[in-house]
């Protein structure tokens, strides 16, 4: 297959100055007529992209021109040395039979697209890049029974009813696009419908459309907006543009949600809720997709990239504008530490295996497999530096001269950068290395403390482990010292150290390193410090600083920096696990410490802390972060390790547990709140240990009986399941009854059961692929079952015999044949098969392979398998 290059990019050919689309809607047959005025920019032919598209007629300037075109697998030329000229291409294509949802497909019955990356190329014939913007003019005719609502980008100009049943649309965006925001919605949905007055006077209407049985459960989504749409007018001074906003929930779509202008399209995953169906997280999911996809009508559709290789300049950038609406609407301190979370067990590893890529790829095969956790995630840490470096304000008057520069333009990162330097005066191109190095840099850490010149000197040294010719980041380190108290120092940092030291506080400094060795040094150091590094987890780097667990206790219970507080608890929790792994494989005795034991009571304890901080602090680190601190991961010794730490905390701390549990608990009715959110994380934690313990099973399933809310019945299910506690079948023949029909809490269901690590594993997933409610058409289904069971069940998908991979293997080749986009995302654990043992590795491999040795592979999961087998 063809690779793409950065380096190849050439400006285009043409101009589409406007674009009028017609769709006359058939399930089986939708005609698609697409007349663009184009002007000629460079000499040559013309082309334009075009897949799986039968071709009816071509005209130009009303000459019919179809027979001199030439037709080929991904696009169609015709030879012209006209100017500026009409061209008028009629389609054919098919909504009903594309399963892989990308172009125009049917969901539940209704009308749908999806066009990002490179999905418009299957609707007409287009220059299917994001630099061609162009002003969009659709109509929608269709069946008036079948399709109640007729819907597109832009603002309604004319509708009415035609012979035959039939009735139409017309929408007109005025405002230039590329055409992977069109899109096109048309089915018998039902809307709720508010109002958003913006800051400078206009009220826009605001309508969500969902299937006409899900109509009670969006008023958290529309909530949501219209709290998105406030928060950017007062954050970042930025106000909607046309008159309307629609969102439409659909049950089968390969991502998240698409911010198509002014009529973004979700997964329905990320709008519908109410608290009997849908947990705090789900909850939060959709309050931050919806924030996400709104936030992208600047980021992203007023300013877009100008080739798919600057993708991490609209997400990188919208993910921290989401990010920090989140925090602002919950609690910054929550948030921060489940981004980093999130973070080092996803991105980290795709970071250290065969896809690792910079957050600017610099080729790809399928640009859909770049859609990653490096251009979002890793990208939104790389927008989070520049805010770091330059404080709230400065990043705010670069945010105002990237708009004032580029408003209607596709530009890139460097772009971007420029703004950020321009607009502070700074010299902002060593960020650059940011951009165009893959891999997580090491910060290693060393300290000295000279008690007679009473200094401290801290010595720094990055490295990125895979890279040679490794150019220096600039990193931002933040940091402050304690004293044996838990007291915090205040930092007087030497003379010449006054512009690399930022002081944002007495206690509190910004390191700023540039330099691949630098060193820090403090004066009026008292006593020996212990330090507090890498505060907010200022840049996205492995830290590597050797403390004492002593050292680590202090920090969890006494620093100012939640993070830090977090991560040291965090580390503790690490060590003694990594401990009774390596216990295991000797014949020595090894028992929980008591430092840990009696930091997390003090944790517990302490009723001044935020219960959702002690609550993120006191839950076991997860298998997959534990894993990857192994150069090779021994998975059942991990599992044991896990069990055995978590059962001795919930020996060790039972009454306080119990008290916790208590003291968390709260009848009154659900909101979704910070004050109600985190208790319900901390009551759960309390009860996930007290699961352990025999005489506490029933205070589990009484739980799950009371089915108070969503978020509190599947944690006790979550414990049932994974304890094996004997009224688990019971309650999961209850669940499955009492929700039979809605398919995002029938997603749980499923994933619940994927997840849960014990012999049988396997052979449950098995059985579920064979349930009636499990489908390989929906992307929702298959991640609940197939995506759940390879990426967090490891002991079922690592079976030593091989029979997990198999059974994956099996599967993904199924659903290559659907939707390779999501086939290409279920191969992601195959991906790290070297950090295995010998067997396991030859079985992964051997997986990997036959899935590719196939004559009909796709290039989504050609790409991804044979990168990782290379
Ligand atoms: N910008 C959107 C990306 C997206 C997408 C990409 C490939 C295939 C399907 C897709 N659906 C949505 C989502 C976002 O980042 O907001
Ligand atoms: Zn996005």
């Amino acid at each position: 297959p063809k690779v793409n290059y950065l380096k190849d990019y050439q400006t285009p050919a043409f101009t589409v100055d406007s674009v009028f689309l017609e769709f006359l809607l058939q399930p089986e047959a939708t005609q698609v007529t697409n007349r663009m005025q184009i002007g000629r920019l460079r000499a040559g032919d013309l082309w334009l992209d075009g897949e799986s598209l039968d071709l009816l007629s071509v005209h130009l300037d009303g000459e019919d021109v179809t027979s001199q075109c030439r037709v080929e697998e991904t696009g169609l030329s015709l030879s012209t040395d006209k100017e500026q000229f009409e061209l008028e291409i009629v389609t054919r294509i098919n909504p009903e039979k594309n399963t892989a949802l990308e172009g125009l497909y049917r969901t539940s019955g209704n009308y749908c697209t999806q066009c990002e990356a490179e999905g418009f190329r299957k609707i007409t014939y287009f220059f299917d890049r994001p630099d061609v913007l162009s002003v969009f003019t659709t109509k929608v005719v269709a069946d008036k029974s079948q399709n109640r609502y007729l819907l597109a980008n832009g603002n309604l100009t004319e509708s009415g009813d035609l012979p035959n049943g039939q009735h139409y649309a017309v929408w007109q965006d005025p405002f230039k696009k590329p055409c992977y925001l069109f899109a096109l919605v048309a089915g018998n949905l039902e809307k709720i419908s508010d109002t958003f007055r913006t800051q400078d006077g206009r009220d826009v209407a605001l309508e969500i459309y969902v299937e006409p049985r899900n109509i009670d459960k969006c008023e958290h989504a529309m909530e949501s907006l219209k709290r998105s749409m406030a928060w950017d007018e007062s954050r970042f001074g930025l106000i909607y543009d046309l008159d309307i906003y629609m969102i439409v929930a659909v049950d089968d779509f390969n991502m998240g949600a698409m911010e198509n202008k002014g009529l973004n399209v979700f997964n329905s995953k990320f709008v519908l809720a109410k608290p009997e169906s849908a947990t705090d997280v789900d909850y939060e999911g959709i309050e931050a997709v919806i924030g996400h996809e709104y936030f992208h009508n600047w980021t992203g559709n007023r300013v877009t990239c100008r080739d798919w290789f600057q993708l991490t300049l609209k997400e990188g950038l919208t993910v921290f504008r989401d990010q920090e609406f989140t925090a602002d609407m919950l609690s910054p301190a929550v948030k921060r530490i489940e981004d980093v979370k999130r973070l080092r067990s996803n991105q980290f590893p795709e970071d250290a295996g065969p896809m690792s890529h910079p957050i600017q790829p610099q080729s790809y095969i399928e640009m859909n497999n770049f859609y990653t956790m490096t251009v979002y995630e890793k990208g939104a840490e790389v927008v989070r530096l520049y805010h770091t470096l330059l404080g709230e304000g400065g990043f705010r008057k670069g945010m105002d001269l990237y708009f004032e520069r580029h408003d209607g333009q596709a530009v890139t990162v460097q772009d971007f950068r420029n703004a950020m330097a321009d607009a502070n005066g700074v010299d902002l191109q060593q960020m650059h290395n940011w951009y165009v190095q893959s891999g997580t840099p090491v910060l290693k850490i060393e300290s000295e403390y000279d008690a007679q010149m009473q200094t401290l000197t801290v010595n720094c040294e990055q490295s990125l482990p895979e890279t040679e010719d490794f150019k220096p980041l600039l990193i931002p380190i933040g940091f402050g010292m304690l004293n044996s108290e838990g007291h915090s120092l205040q930092l007087q940092p030497i003379e010449s150290h006054l512009q690399t030291v930022e002081l944002r506080s007495e206690t509190n400094a910004v390191l700023k390193m540039t330099k691949a060795q630098q060193q820090f040094v403090f004066n009026g150091v008292q006593t020996q410090p212990i330090l507090s590094l890498l505060r907010g987890f200022s840049a996205p780097v492995k830290l590597s600083y050797d403390y004492s667990d002593q050292e680590l206790a202090l920090l969890a219970s006494a620093d100012e920096d939640s993070f830090v507080r977090w991560e040291a608890m965090q580390t503790l929790l690490l060590r003694t696990v990594q401990a009774k792994v390596a216990a295991l494989k000797s014949v020595e005795e090894y028992a929980v410490p008591q430092l840990l034991v009696d930091t997390a009571e003090k944790l517990l304890l302490d009723h001044s802390l935020d219960p959702a901080l002690v609550a993120m602090s006191l839950t076991l680190p997860e298998l997959g972060y534990i894993g990857e601190q192994y150069r090779e991961v021994d998975v059942d010794a991990i599992h044991q390790a896990h069990n055995w730490l978590k059962n001795g905390l919930a020996q060790a701390l039972q009454d306080e547990w119990r008290n916790t549990y208590l003291r968390m608990q709260d009848d009154s009715e659900y909101r979704y709140d910070k004050r109600q959110i985190a208790e319900r994380m901390l009551k759960n934690v309390a009860l996930a240990y007290l699961g352990c313990l025999a005489q506490h099973q029933e205070r589990v399933f009484e739980q799950y009986r009371a089915q108070h809310n969503m978020t509190d019945v599947l944690a006790a299910m979550k414990i049932m399941l994974h304890q094996g506690h004997s009224q688990t079948d019971q309650a999961l023949q209850d669940f499955y009854q009492r929700w039979r029909g809605d398919n995002l809490v029938i997603d749980k269901w499923f994933a619940m059961q994927a997840e849960t690590q014990n012999e049988t594993a396997l052979e449950k997933a098995q059985s579920l692929l064979s349930h009636p409610d499990f489908s390989l058409t929906n992307p929702n289904r298959v991640r609940s079952l197939l995506g759940v069971f390879a990426r967090l069940n490891l002991v079922g998908f690592h079976r030593a015999d091989g029979a997990g991979y198999q059974m994956v293997a099996e599967q993904i080749i199924k659903v290559d044949e659907l939707n390779p986009q999501i086939a290409a995302r279920l191969l992601g654990p195959f991906t790290h098969w070297k950090r295995y043992d010998a067997e396991r590795q030859k079985l992964m491999r051997a997986a990997l392979q036959r899935i590719l040795d196939r004559d009909n592979v796709s290039k989504d999961v050609y790409e991804i398998a044979s990168k990782s087998l290379a």
